[in-house]
């Protein structure tokens, strides 16, 4: 039987394991990535491994998600990530140099290599054909030691595009298609594998976004063939060379197959404040709109912003609209000032950011209370925007436009039914880029060019808190009783006023599930102990670890939930906290402020590999929860967490 693309770059990069859905895998890592948010704690966890330098083929750090420097603390945590690139040998990608998924995929991306990266949109460059997954910060540091890293393999589902897509129809709306069919939950243990006639018939950045985007399906990764498309980006940017052809075997056996008639897209729209939360562009339609911001990693290309800039050249957005055109990297922030179309997008209106996450988290161009925004963007989780009760919608940069235009959501097909010259803008790939990271690239400092040689720690550079080795017994109070898909942004928010914090935990932790309980975490550092209790998905979206950290800093020894996202489970076995799923009935029966108890001696257990676990419920009822691990993940528990676990294997 045949291979798919991801079991052949699997089985190239095979350390341990056998490649059977639902078995634990050992890989090789080629290439890492980090960024400013998460990359801080990556590399203390790196200095506390005692390593002297990087050991995959190459690490990129970039600087993106918080480059307004607010504080001084986000520019000591810059100086601390760049200090720490040069000390450890890692490719440094300045402040405003733009989004780490774009500038990886116009730099450093490599078909058929993998990448793994402290973000969760990492799977981005899936697209040229690179098995990309996002990770704990632990992970990527361990991996960047030399480690192997360690994943469930996943189910390879085949997703075949047929035909073309139509006139106005974009890359964007097949992944909101896949959204609306597969929710948030659907690609969990999946890696989502494109083929089929209509491949060819998208761009590479036409790919990345949508496997970008895979990562809201809750999906390890998403790839793509690499054909003529793929050498050609790659040539832009003078990287030709590193061009390999891969495709999948002509009788690869896909765990499923789902069929995507390109033809049949339409304008697509998610509502808040979920990704899969997708119509019709139409049904939305009439709603007024405050803000429209086309860019972040999903739709932050030259490519994404050329059909924006082409509707609203020689027109005038509307009074009632603000509009922001915020690049995905410094690279396509010169393209459109270049070739004119900065100027075009000025006179009509429209505001520029410097190339950053920014508002995807909340950090500049928060929406005004009770108004509607527009977002090219991948996340619309409550709250995110930097605003509670926000109300963010999900598009296209041709819907985002057309709203800009109008006032109000339109589907553009109406619009240009409507306005007199309006045509549909298609997609044109970019050229004139200027090449990567090679010597004399203002923006990128490479290893050999690093200007430090020892860490640069400011007062916010804390350490990295341990946990003591898992004991017998564990009892405690159900500390907070949380619904179905909490997010991480939910257990530690991104927004300005807390993420200048990631380096210093017992700060950050003060703000632990404030979003969704303010009194949660004096109360759990009052119980000392405890557990957090929740239905399905718990934990999904990002990446960042301190979703797990910080609960640990604060005492609680687990997580009782229906289901786990993956990136998040991982994160809380790398610090020490036990993960049990339990059943419907369990869930509704246990209220917040129940005393929990694990009855059997939970070290004897987690270390003899038993599954299921008795909890018994203020002294009074009984119920099974069940441990889902495997031998590594039970040693890491069983040890507090993973960096007492490597320390001890690095020794
Ligand atoms: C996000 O999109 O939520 C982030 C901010 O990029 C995170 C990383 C972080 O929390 O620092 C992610 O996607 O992993
Ligand atoms: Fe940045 Fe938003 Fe992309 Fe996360 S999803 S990497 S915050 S642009």
């Amino acid at each position: 039987m045949g291979q798919t693309l991801t079991e052949q770059i699997l089985d190239d990069h095979l350390v341990e394991g056998d490649l059977e859905p639902g078995e634990e895998i050992g890989i090789e890592v080629d290439q890492v990535l980090t960024q400013d948010t998460t990359g801080t704690m990556v590399w203390l966890q790196f200095e506390a491994l005692e390593l002297d330098e990087i050991q995959t083929e190459l690490a990129a750090q970039y600087c993106d998600h918080q480059t307004y420097q607010f504080d001084f603390k986000n520019t000591d945590d810059h100086r601390f990530l760049r200090s720490a690139a040069g000390t450890y040998g890692a490719y440094f990608s300045q402040p405003g140099n733009g989004i780490c998924h774009q500038v990886h995929k116009e730099n450093f991306a490599a078909p058929g290599k993998t990448l793994l990266g402290s973000d969760s949109h990492t799977p981005t460059p899936g697209g040229l054909g690179q098995l990309a997954i996002g990770a704990g910060g632990l992970d990527i540091a361990v991996a960047m030691g030399g480690g192997a890293y360690y994943v469930e393999m996943p189910e390879v589902v085949n997703v075949r595009l047929e035909g073309e897509l139509d006139e106005w129809a974009t890359a964007k709306d097949v992944i909101l298609e896949l959204l609306r069919r597969l929710s948030v939950k659907g690609g969990v243990g999946k890696v989502l594998e494109y083929t089929g006639p209509g491949v060819e018939t998208l761009s590479i950045p036409e790919r990345t976004t949508i496997t970008n985007m895979g990562t809201e399906l809750g999906a390890t990764s998403s790839i793509f063939p690499t054909d003529e498309h793929t050498r050609g980006w790659l040539e832009k940017f003078d990287r030709g060379d590193e061009h390999v052809a891969l495709a999948p075997d002509e009788d690869a056996d896909y765990a499923d197959e789902i069929v995507v008639d390109l033809s049949a897209i339409e304008p697509l729209i998610a509502a808040p404040s979920m990704p899969d939360n997708v119509m019709p562009v139409g049904e939305a339609a009439g709603t007024d709109v405050d803000q429209v911001i086309v860019g972040s990693c999903t739709n932050g290309a030259y490519e994404d912003i050329l059909p924006a800039a082409k509707m609203l050249s020689g027109q005038q957005i509307d009074r009632r609209t603000e509009m922001i055109v915020a690049p995905g990297s410094k690279q396509a922030s010169e393209m459109l000032a270049r070739n004119g179309w900065t100027a075009e997008l000025m006179a009509a209106g429209v505001n520029f950011s410097e190339a950053t996450c920014g508002a995807c988290i909340g950090i500049g161009h928060v929406p005004a209370s009770d108004s509607v925004s527009l977002r090219t963007f991948n996340r619309n989780f409550e709250g995110r925007s930097g605003i509670e009760d926000d109300s963010v919608y999900l598009c296209s940069p041709e819907v985002a436009a057309a709203a800009a235009l109008a006032g109000e959501i339109v589907d553009p097909r109406d619009l240009a039914d409507e306005l007199d010259g309006l045509e549909a803008p298609g997609f044109e790939m970019g050229s004139g880029y200027s090449p990567g990271y090679g010597e004399g690239d203002a923006d990128i400092i490479r290893p050999e060019e690093s200007v430090d040689d020892d860490l640069i720690k400011g007062p916010n550079i804390g350490d990295v808190p341990l946990k003591d080795q898992l004991g017998a017994h564990i009892e405690g109070p159900a500390l907070l009783k949380m619904g179905d898909n909490i997010t991480t942004d939910h257990i530690i928010p991104a927004t300005s006023d807390i993420l200048m914090y990631r380096s210093n935990v017992p700060k950050l932790s003060e703000f632990t599930l404030s979003r969704v309980d303010e009194a949660f975490a004096d109360r759990a550092l009052e119980a000392d102990g405890g557990f957090l209790l929740a239905g399905e998905n718990y934990g999904q979206g990002s990446s960042r670890e301190h979703a797990a950290l910080c609960p640990m800093y604060l005492g609680v020894e687990g997580v009782l939930a229906r289901s786990f996202a993956r990136i998040h489970k991982a994160n809380l076995f790398n610090f020490g906290l036990i993960p049990l799923t339990i059943d419907e009935a369990t869930y509704e029966r246990i209220d917040q402020g129940d005393d929990v108890e694990i009855v059997d001696d939970v070290r004897t257990a987690v270390d003899q590999g038993r599954e299921a676990f008795t909890v018994r419920v203020n002294d009074d009822w009984e119920a099974t929860a069940r441990l889902d691990a495997n031998g590594r993940e039970r040693r890491i528990l069983a040890a507090g967490g993973k960096l007492p676990h490597t320390r001890q294997q690095f020794a």
